[in-house]
């Protein structure tokens, strides 16, 4: 037993990929294909509360411009259009502080690393190629690998069963109340990393949040937890946390 595995997030939590990178193709995808369509970041922060790019997509459109009687295989279309700009746009997403340092130390640490990201395969696999990330990982779980998104637990089970861990062995790194929750529901401890988008969420039942991930330069608040004061996190840090 004790810290095994940590199991992180993408989108808000490796890199801020919603305001600069997401909402950016999405929107540029929608002025390819003609549409009317403009997601300023407040709307699409709102936006957010529906998981999944295709899902968000067919709700904007359900709820807000019905006229455009837009079918399932347009959605499907210009949310595939929308990951190829995300693509592109990966590369100039800059990591968040002490991701790669964390990442590093995990492996050091002998930590085996996982993906629980709802974004899918093809985005969360271009962020962390682009970045030299993608070999740290032996399992990215994504998108529709599951039916259900998060905050529904399904990924983070598929994710413990492919590594045959017990939740107590693991620990999420997340940014939102939905990624926490779906953590949660799943038994995993989770250590948070608020975002842009999810800074003024509540995280129930969450280990810790810090302000970011912390650089020995750059240490983070730690803005909820059993300290105070300031941190770089480190694996000894989290399994601390872990034990109680
Ligand atoms: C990420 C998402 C994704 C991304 C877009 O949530 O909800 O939908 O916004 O990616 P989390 P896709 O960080 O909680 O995993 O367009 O590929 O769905
Ligand atoms: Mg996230």
């Amino acid at each position: 037993m004790g810290l095994q595995a940590l199991v992180f997030d993408v989108d808000g939590t490796v890199a801020e990929t919603e305001r600069d990178g997401h909402r950016v193709a999405f929107n540029q995808a929608f002025a390819e294909a003609g549409l009317p369509i403009v997601w300023s970041e407040s709307v699409y922060g709102a936006l957010l509360q529906v998981s999944g790019g295709k899902e968000r997509i067919a709700y904007y459109v359900q709820h807000f411009a019905p006229h455009l009687q837009l079918p399932a295989e347009d959605v499907e279309r210009l949310h595939r259009r929308k990951n190829e700009i995300f693509g592109s746009l990966a590369p100039r997403l800059a990591l968040r502080p002490g991701v790669r340092r964390l990442l590093r130390e995990a492996r050091e640490a002998g930590l085996r690393l996982a993906v629980a990201t709802t974004t899918s395969p093809e985005n969360a696999v271009a962020l962390l190629e682009a970045h030299g990330l993608a070999g740290f990982f032996e399992f990215v779980g994504a998108g529709d690998a599951v039916s259900r998104k998060k905050p529904a637990p399904d990924i983070y089970r598929l994710v413990l069963d492919r590594l045959r861990l017990a939740p107590e062995e693991g620990v999420a790194v997340e940014d939102s109340r939905n990624g926490v929750l779906a953590a949660r529901s799943a038994g995993l401890p989770v250590l948070v990393t608020p975002s842009f988008y999810t800074r003024r969420e509540s995280f129930p039942g969450a280990l810790a949040v810090v302000e970011h991930l912390g650089e020995p330069d750059l240490p983070a608040r730690i803005l909820q937890g059993p300290v105070s004061g300031r941190v770089v996190v480190t694996p000894a840090w989290i399994a601390q946390l872990l034990s109680g």
